[in-house]
């Protein structure tokens, strides 16, 4: 801890989603500093740095890691990389706020579960900031009450206004169906047995041979059956919508109605741009949880082992979005580490 017990974090990644961090941590969190960031883009990473006083630029993620005021890692970097920096974390037995997915399959994912087991104690907290949504928050909290009777099905709408030039066909699985897969489990609280991906004729939208939109069948342990539209150049916004269908009455949140407006014969409300947007204050919650939590000791939200689960039911999706049909998902036995 630095002075006053403030967590030093270092920020692995200042793309687009770790500069977002260093900003959030320096100027909205309590009781945690950005003492470092890492990229191995030299220049981006010590533009970043020059943000925060007293924060060092490394484009190596050890040097960070061993430094005397970082007490804790924030991992940003893309996707795959985030392998390595959770591997070298927990070599360093330090606390990590990892962005999802954990990783982007099954296999790589078991990795880090295993290396978190032989260290003995939970070190890792997974990215799936829905779960901090006040929204999603109520979703839950009404579904908890059992008001509404046994879950049936779960609708999910997912939509970006336009999709990054890198985006591939199999990452509206991995990295933005990832989160219905995280929503699924926590709303209902069960596993996800089987996917199915189906295929509508692309968006003439899309950027030739992106396969947008895709329609998600998740199946679960208990019945219920999860469908997520997912559409990431719908042009219009940044849109995600849920409706849960229960035995006695329904549930459904992100319409947005935030502000609704009225002028020259016309009403209507506005529409976020893009996930840093729409889920700011989720952000903000999950972070500040984080850091409170670590500062106790504590590791809370979702583990290494929601994120193994969603990576292996993205792996699954995937597989059925290349060969068609329907892939049952295979987890390996839940290790009592995770509850
Ligand atoms: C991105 O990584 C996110 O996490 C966003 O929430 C999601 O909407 C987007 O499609 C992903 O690429």
């Amino acid at each position: 801890m630095t002075e006053r017990g403030t967590l030093g974090v270092a920020v692995i990644g200042t793309g687009k989603m770790g500069a977002d961090h260093v900003r959030r941590v320096h100027e909205v969190t309590s009781g945690a500093r950005v003492s470092a960031v890492v990229d191995l883009d030299a220049d981006r990473a010590k533009q970043v740095a020059a943000r925060v006083d007293g924060c060092t630029a490394h484009t190596d993620m050890a040097s960070a890691m061993a430094a005397s005021d970082v007490d804790a890692v924030l991992i940003a970097s893309s996707g795959p990389a985030h392998e390595s920096a959770l591997l070298l974390a927990l070599e360093h037995d330090l606390p990590v706020l990892c962005e999802k997915p954990l990783t982007p399959d099954a296999a790589s994912a078991l990795r880090v579960l295993q290396a978190e087991q032989a260290l003995g104690h939970r070190r890792v907290q997974v990215g799936f900031m829905r779960r901090f949504d006040a929204e999603y928050v109520k979703l839950k909290s009404c579904l908890d009450t059992g008001q509404l009777g046994r879950p049936l099905m779960l609708h999910n709408r997912h939509r970006n206004a336009a999709s990054p030039p890198f985006f591939t066909s199999s990452m509206l699985i991995s990295d933005s169906v990832a989160h219905e897969t995280d929503v699924t489990r926590w709303l209902l609280g069960q596993e996800i047995t089987a996917v199915t991906v189906l295929r509508p004729t692309p968006s003439a939208n899309a950027p030739d041979g992106l396969q947008d939109p895709q329609f998600v069948v998740l199946e679960t342990e208990g019945g219920a059956l999860s469908d997520v539209e997912i559409f990431v150049n719908c042009g219009f916004g940044y849109q995600v919508q849920a409706e849960v269908v229960c035995e006695r009455g329904t549930a459904r949140i992100g319409d947005g109605h935030a502000m609704v407006t009225s002028m020259a014969g016309r009403w209507g409300g506005t529409i976020a741009q893009d996930f840093v947007e729409r889920f700011a204050d989720a952000y903000d919650r999950e972070v500040q949880a984080w850091v409170d939590a670590t500062r106790r000791g504590e590791v809370t939200g979702p583990s290494v082992w929601d994120g193994y689960a969603a990576a292996a039911v993205c792996e699954a999706g995937v597989r059925s979005l290349n060969d068609g049909g329907r892939v049952p998902v295979e987890l390996v036995e839940r290790p009592a580490l995770y509850g």
